[in-house]
């Protein structure tokens, strides 16, 4: 209790330091939004993890319809028999400005798979979603060079203050009114001034010990991604072979679940991101995929892998692959792959927008029409990996990547460890309209691509779109 204490204190005093961009699941995108139903009830759900952990997660709501009378969220791990009983929700708060969105702040407590459970109360009774977030503590921040100098001289004011006192007591609180102080009183004056010292300065030792073996326990819980390491083999499959550089006892290599059919999505693109490739290593071993390659330049490429554990926490895995020409075998199944001013679409994807500037942190519904030939919303998509529609979203710089489906960012995997019960209609869902939109929010500001990809008459079809982020 008393670790777990100081831990939140620690936690605390790093979340008012300096909040810093955040890695996640996806990269650099930790924040969950998810787009589904709570029973009657259509919902948008932002959460946005903390920092460092223990720490307080932001849950935004936003409800569709006006007969909603009250929210409720609770933070609960996603599996495990913590998943089981719930504590006393609390009551999200209803905007003032805008009637439909709630808000409310919840403490994680510990790193892993949590969930925020949603429970909604309204005229059309009640409805409950899951939605799972994994805490993946980022770092612990540095103290900025001004904050330290300010601190440590009000430490040194503070024990020259405690010497000073201690020291004039024993020099002078036993003589009268006026009285001069004598040799002898001086001399213990100086007596208890050293042993004043000498206490304070053991308090400063001791508590700077106890801070650096805090500090190193909160190090080793900071999460560290799993390391991949890619080789090419000579008829031209790539090999990643994954190792755990360690992080909290709980993660596997060999406990990985199909996330819409596959265990391992992959996505492949340029330095310029001119060429995408999005495919589906198969694993062969514990902890090692391989995929036959299409044909590739020779250059070097820059991957992002999405795997999901069987405890929801869910991680994106990167690494660089670099190679000579590849010769490759032709893509099957669900792999697909783009480039820059290759052949001609069949159609076209419209970003439908309005003149709204696109700015960071803000819950945004990327909207995307597709469109035949003639300019006439097509009738033919169909599901790709059983989702209307994938969107990635990358930045120039490649620090940010994240994989978004129009239920959101979560995995589906994830979502369905959130909410089995829900899982099987998902499966269920009907052909998709000509329009696929995509709840998020960009993570911080920049230029970035949105691949967008969807699937008409047996076809994949991709197609980009840039955005700056203010
Ligand atoms: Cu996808």
């Amino acid at each position: 209790m008393r670790s777990c204490r100081s831990r939140i204190a620690i936690a605390l005093l790093l979340a008012a330091i300096a909040p810093q961009p955040r890695a996640s699941a996806h990269v650099g995108s930790p924040d969950v939004f998810v787009e589904s139903h709570a029973g009657p009830y259509r919902l948008l759900v932002t959460v946005r993890p903390p920092h460092a952990i223990p720490g307080v997660a932001d849950v935004e709501v936003l409800t569709t319809s006006d007969d909603i009378r009250e929210v409720r969220i609770v933070p609960l791990p996603l599996t495990g028999p913590g998943a089981q009983f719930a504590p006393v929700a609390d009551r999200a708060e209803r905007s003032a400005e805008d009637p439909r969105l709630f808000t409310g702040h919840l403490w994680l407590m510990s790193a892993g798979a949590w969930q925020v459970r949603v429970t909604i109360a309204g005229d059309r009774g009640e409805g409950m979603l899951s939605v799972p977030v994994p805490t993946l503590p980022q770092s612990t921040l540095a103290m900025s060079t001004g904050l330290r100098a300010t601190l440590f001289a009000l430490m040194l004011l503070l024990a020259a203050g405690f010497v000073g006192i201690v020291s004039a007591m024993a020099r002078e609180a036993r003589l009268g009114a006026g009285e001069p102080t004598d040799r002898r009183a001086r001399w213990r004056g100086r007596i208890a001034g050293a042993v004043a010292t000498l206490v304070v300065g053991g308090i400063v030792f001791l508590g700077n010990m106890w801070w650096g073996v805090e500090a190193s326990s909160y190090a080793r819980y900071v999460y560290k991604p799993l390391i991949a390491t890619p080789s090419v083999t000579a008829d031209a499959r790539l090999r990643l072979d994954l190792r755990d550089p360690g992080w909290i006892g709980s993660r596997r290599l060999d406990d990985f679940v199909l996330d819409h059919g596959h265990p391992m999505h992959l996505f492949v693109v340029s330095p310029a991101l001119d060429r995408l490739w999005h495919l589906h290593p198969a694993e062969t071993a514990t902890g090692a995929f391989e995929q036959r390659l299409p044909e590739m330049p020779a250059g070097q490429y820059e991957m992002f892998a999405d795997l999901v554990h069987a405890t929801g926490v869910s991680e994106t895995v990167t690494g660089q692959l670099k190679t000579a020409a590849i010769q490759g075998a032709p893509l099957s199944g669900d792999d697909s792959a783009w480039a820059e001013g290759a052949a001609a679409e069949v159609g076209k994807i419209v970003w439908v927008r309005d003149d709204t500037p696109l700015v960071t942190k803000r819950l945004t519904i990327l909207t995307f029409r597709v469109e035949d030939a003639s300019g006439q919303p097509v009738r033919d998509l169909e599901l790709y990996m059983g989702m209307p529609g994938h969107a990635i979203v990358v930045r120039r710089d490649l620090k940010v990547f994240a994989h978004v489906h129009p239920s959101g960012s979560a995995p589906m995997a994830a979502m369905n460890i959130a909410m089995p019960q829900a899982a099987s209609h998902a499966s269920h869902e009907a052909a998709p309209p000509s329009t696929v939109t995509f709840p998020y929010g960009f993570p911080q500001a920049g230029a970035y691509r949105i691949f967008v990809q969807v699937k008409r008459a047996g076809r994949v079809e991709t197609a980009v779109f840039d955005a700056d982020i203010r």
